[in-house]
């Protein structure tokens, strides 16, 4: 273990219009003043950081508003549309791009960001309670904090309407590319589909079964079988049990520990091939000021976590021993 040089763009999508509680917009700022910068640029020297703000959005105003049992629509299309190509841009820069949010929406603009970067050689690792795989017909609250695998998989772009002002948004990764890590709470057509398709999908029985080090590594290998691939990592913070993040709006017990999900974000990082992450969900209006602490400090080693902190230490690149002479 010793240092590696990292990259990383930080971009924050103070957005919370895929969900109807307040708080989340927050989020960005409040894991920034936790020292989320200073905390990343103390895991060793060869850590390079661009702070490259929040992401603002105009409404478009040609866009058709209502689109049938998607909340807020107008909003959801004008701010992925400006996220994908902030997302876009970064990883061209040569920086992994970390986003921070913001509700789970947000994941459309930055994996459709990440895919038009790669040139869609990009797999999908969603960590998260939910499977995020509703379309606007089987969704029973209408928000899209609970779409957004489904809009971005190519294989149910035929179970869509058209979408007025989302045609920059190609639904271009295949299912078969993505894999999920602690699904526990999971919509009866979510789960027809995740059976119907075949994806790959580890929720906590699962982790119960194997362990965490075999669920990731079997994960990775089903997505990236050649060990090739730019990874997304897309983490919800409501994967973590509700014990360690509690300040998110959907919260379901029975999650993740915070050492699972720091153990997923350290496998990723020894790939060498982190392409972008985004951590979603955490709401700094829910809960006590101890809840928001705890949520904002698990956030942030799951972070730091993905961009090389080890709890094993890490040995400087010149060191020498210090032996007396
Ligand atoms: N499946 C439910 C819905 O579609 C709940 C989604 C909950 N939200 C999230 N997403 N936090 O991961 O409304
Ligand atoms: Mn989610
Ligand atoms: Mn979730
Ligand atoms: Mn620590």
């Amino acid at each position: 273990h010793s240092e590696r040089e990292t990259k990383i763009g930080i971009l924050g999508v103070p957005f919370d219009k895929g969900q109807p509680k307040v708080g989340v917009a927050n989020g960005p700022d409040a894991i920034r003043n936790a020292g989320l910068v200073d905390q990343l640029a103390s895991i060793h020297k060869k850590i390079n950081i661009k702070d490259y703000g929040n992401v603002s959005y105009e409404i478009n105003e040609e866009i058709e508003k209502h689109v049938p049992n998607m909340r807020d629509y107008v909003h959801i299309a004008s701010c992925n549309y400006e996220l994908s190509k902030n997302v876009e841009r970064i990883i061209n820069d040569g920086r992994i791009c970390l986003t921070l949010g913001g509700d789970h929406s947000l994941g459309i603009g930055t994996v459709d960001g990440h895919i038009k970067a790669k040139q869609e050689n990009v797999c999908v690792l969603w960590v998260d309670a939910h499977a995020d795989l509703n379309t606007n017909k089987t969704s029973s609250s209408g928000n899209v904090h609970g779409m957004p695998m489904a809009l971005l998989a190519s294989e149910l772009s035929d179970y869509w309407p058209y979408l007025p002002g989302m045609d920059w948004q190609r639904p271009v990764i295949s299912i078969r590319n993505v894999a999920y890590i602690g699904l526990r709470s999971v919509d009866a057509y979510e789960r027809l589909i995740i059976d119907r398709l075949g994806i790959t999908a580890f929720g906590m029985e699962e982790v119960e079964n194997y362990g965490i080090s075999t669920v990731v590594n079997m994960a990775l290998e089903r997505i990236d079988p050649e060990a090739r691939r730019s990874i997304h990592v897309s983490f919800d913070v409501d994967s973590l049990d509700s014990l360690e993040a509690p300040s998110t709006g959907t919260a379901v017990r029975g999650g993740l520990t915070l050492r699972e999900g720091v153990h997923i974000m350290e496998s990723v990082y020894k790939t060498g091939r982190l392409g972008a992450m985004d951590l979603v969900e955490v709401n700094p209006s829910i809960g006590t000021e101890g809840d928001v602490k705890r949520t904002v400090e698990a956030a942030i080693h799951v972070i730091m976590a993905a961009f090389g902190h080890s709890r094993k230490g890490l040995i400087p690149r010149d060191a020498a021993l210090p032996l007396q002479t």
